[in-house]
């Protein structure tokens, strides 16, 4: 008979009714060195207060580590630890791991303690996702993975990285005048690979900060339903994207309003489009053009028409073509415009 793994409790984390209802509590405060309109700090602080103070917090290398630890200061009121680049992964599960020892051998109180390591996309998309994905397959162990995504390695000055949208100027990748597009890959579709390659793992979203309460009711869902779980949020970052910082929320806005980022969540194997995302997928409001995303942005200011029709044919195509709009990448064989002949 297979062995059924039971994981240890987790806390009791109900979604937070409204805005009204939220803790006053902070847990990640003032201090920190961010850029004005970061998305990114904005996402610490809701996760902090989302996951409340019975929390250990790590943290692999980038902005959200170099510009909130430094030296002699902190913003973290709860215990927080820096790791390794591509370590996000392995920190999280050794960490429960860790907690489940100490207190079955009883030198520390038996209680649920969240566990959350996060990472930026360079270093949980690009550089940690080996270590992300075996935690993913162990079942007995309560963590979060929680991916800050603002499509680039920030921290080193804006290179590329797996993350980065097609075309984007970035450090690497400065139109010239003989080649305008310097930037040929299309982004990863990290949540939807984490969700489909980790059936053990229950909970899998995607999130923004321009929904604050639909992003903490999320990771709370995230902390409560036991075993490793991944949230990836789209983070806009005004230094790296190219925009003055009041425009931060808009801009998430847009991200979900033209389909450029899709919010949905796969709870227990079910995949379910949340938010405004779900609202264009039921034909309740328009998708917006993505010129509206992409003329915000200096790192698409050297864009042509063409280069915009190509951007928005391919947010098409995920709307229409995929499996299951902006989640699954397959076509039904069916359905496939032009099936390869027998
Ligand atoms: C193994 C390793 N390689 C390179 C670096 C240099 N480095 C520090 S932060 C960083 C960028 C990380 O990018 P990302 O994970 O996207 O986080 P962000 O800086 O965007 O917040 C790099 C390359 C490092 N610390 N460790
Ligand atoms: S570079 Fe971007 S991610 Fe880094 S602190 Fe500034 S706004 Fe935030
Ligand atoms: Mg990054």
């Amino acid at each position: 008979m297979a062995t059924v793994v039971k994981h240890d409790p987790t806390q009791a984390l109900d979604p937070f009714k409204s805005v009204k209802k939220l803790p006053l509590e902070e847990y990640f405060t003032s201090g920190h060195r961010t850029c004005q309109g970061c998305e990114s700090a904005l996402l610490m602080k809701l996760m902090a207060k989302a996951a409340g103070p019975r929390t250990i917090v790590l943290g692999s290398t980038g902005c959200m580590y170099v510009a909130n630890t430094t030296y002699y200061s902190t913003s973290w009121v709860v215990p927080w630890m820096h790791t390794q680049l591509g370590s996000s992964g392995s920190a999280a599960l050794g960490t429960a791991a860790a907690l489940k020892v100490l207190m079955r051998k009883g030198k520390m109180k038996n209680e649920p303690i969240n566990v959350i390591a996060f990472c930026g996309d360079g270093g949980g998309a690009d550089m940690g996702i080996s270590g992300i994905s075996a935690t993913l397959t162990h079942p007995d162990y309560n963590c979060l993975i929680l991916m800050y995504d603002n499509e680039s390695y920030a921290n080193t000055d804006i290179q590329l990285s797996g993350s980065t949208p097609w075309g984007a100027n970035t450090t690497f990748s400065t139109p010239g005048k003989v080649k305008r597009i310097m930037h040929h890959r299309w982004k990863k579709n990290m949540a939807g690979m984490m969700a489909a390659g980790h059936p053990e793992c229950k909970y899998v979203s995607t999130i923004s900060m321009s929904y604050g309460l639909h992003a903490m009711n999320s990771m709370r869902k995230a902390l409560a339903i036991g075993g490793p779980t991944f949230v990836h949020s789209l983070d806009p970052c005004p230094k790296g994207w190219d925009y003055d910082p009041y425009l931060s929320h808009e801009i998430g806005e847009l991200a979900v309003n033209t389909g450029v980022w899709p919010l949905y969540e796969i709870e227990n194997g079910v995949l379910r489009l949340t938010g405004r995302t779900q609202q264009i997928a039921a034909g309740k409001i328009r998708r917006q053009p993505v010129r509206d995303y992409l003329t915000k942005q200096g790192r698409f200011a050297h864009f042509t028409a063409d280069d915009t029709d190509y951007f928005q044919s391919k947010i098409d195509e995920m709307w229409t073509k995929w499996l299951y709009p902006g989640v699954i990448p397959f076509r039904k064989e069916i359905e496939a415009d032009s099936a390869p002949a027998e």
